[in-house]
């Protein structure tokens, strides 16, 4: 079996997207081994060695952080697995699109958090339920480590008020918090392994606490859409079709990355970046470390 190869795995049973649907999300789901993981983290931690002082237009920190399918060729690779989109076909159906991956990175024993919010706030996306984000473990995440923390049953709700707290120790574009009270009790641990998965749903309602491990917190996080989805704020969207046909064509596709951090490739992030600034920053009053 080559190194870093996906072992097959089920598409998820009746019962397991009855308790997404239930639940808001759905965890833990095997993808790979701790080994598998362990040699995706590998590809990424050469790459860190490699760009961080590699002079690109953008920090380092940006590309991994927004659209990493767009430049870096491993991010779109392990983004379209066909054992991940066989996860995920069971919430979007047979069509589905690649909207956005990144990867979600506290270092060892950081402050660095996650506010409570729904993700859907100011994607421009409206409250869609035809939207899923896969996470996928490429360390230990348990609660030292600041696992994510779901509300079961919070996508039931609208999009909820938010405010900006543009927190320094918050990694979300603009610090958003919900303007809700969540008691400790109604929160779940999302506790993986080194290759597991979890599954949200866009309006569940969800965040995270610091990392006071030794070691770093890595998520690989994939936000998929099927072709019903529409960019409602921003001019244009993008995404990229990774299974079945997009009858709709209310995003603008491209092609994966080839080779790291292409010229093309880096012209092409630019344009997406401007489009989706104008949703993910509307009505802001601060600019964000992201979108600066
Ligand atoms: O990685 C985290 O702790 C939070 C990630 C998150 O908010 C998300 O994937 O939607």
């Amino acid at each position: 079996m080559p190194e870093g190869h996906i072992p097959h795995t089920k598409k998820l049973t009746d019962q397991q997207i009855a308790q997404y649907w239930r639940d808001g999300y759905l965890f833990p789901l095997d993808l790979m081994s701790a080994r598998g993981a362990q040699i995706w983290r590998q590809k990424l931690e050469q790459v860190e060695q490699d760009y961080r002082e590699a002079g690109m237009p953008r920090t380092l920190n940006t590309y991994k952080r927004i659209n990493a399918q767009c430049v870096m060729p491993f991010a779109y690779e392990l983004a379209s697995h066909p054992d991940l989109l066989d996860m995920v076909e069971g919430i979007l159906g047979p069509d589905i699109l690649i909207y956005g991956a990144e990867f979600f990175i506290k270092e060892a024993s950081t402050p660095h958090i996650v506010s409570m919010h729904q993700d859907l706030t100011y994607w421009g996306l409206g409250a869609t339920d035809n939207l899923v984000t896969a996470w996928i473990a490429l360390s230990e995440v348990n609660q030292k480590s600041g696992c994510m923390q779901f509300v079961a049953g919070s996508h039931n709700h609208q999009i909820l008020p938010h405010e900006d707290t543009f927190a320094e120790n918050n990694l979300l574009s603009r610090g958003q918090e919900i303007q809700v009270e969540v008691k400790e009790e109604e929160k779940t641990d999302i506790v993986l392994a080194p290759g597991q998965v979890s599954l949200h749903h866009g309006r569940t309602i969800h965040g995270s606490g610091p990392n006071s491990s030794a070691d770093r917190r890595i998520g690989f996080v994939i936000r998929y859409v099927n072709p019903k989805v529409m960019q409602e704020v921003a001019q244009k969207d993008y995404a990229m079709l990774v299974r079945g046909a997009d009858r709709n064509q209310h995003f603008i596709h491209y092609a994966p990355p080839r080779t790291l951090f292409a010229p093309e490739h880096l012209a092409l992030y630019e344009e997406m970046r401007a489009a989706q600034k104008q949703a993910m920053m509307a009505g802001a009053n601060k600019q964000s470390f992201l979108y600066d």
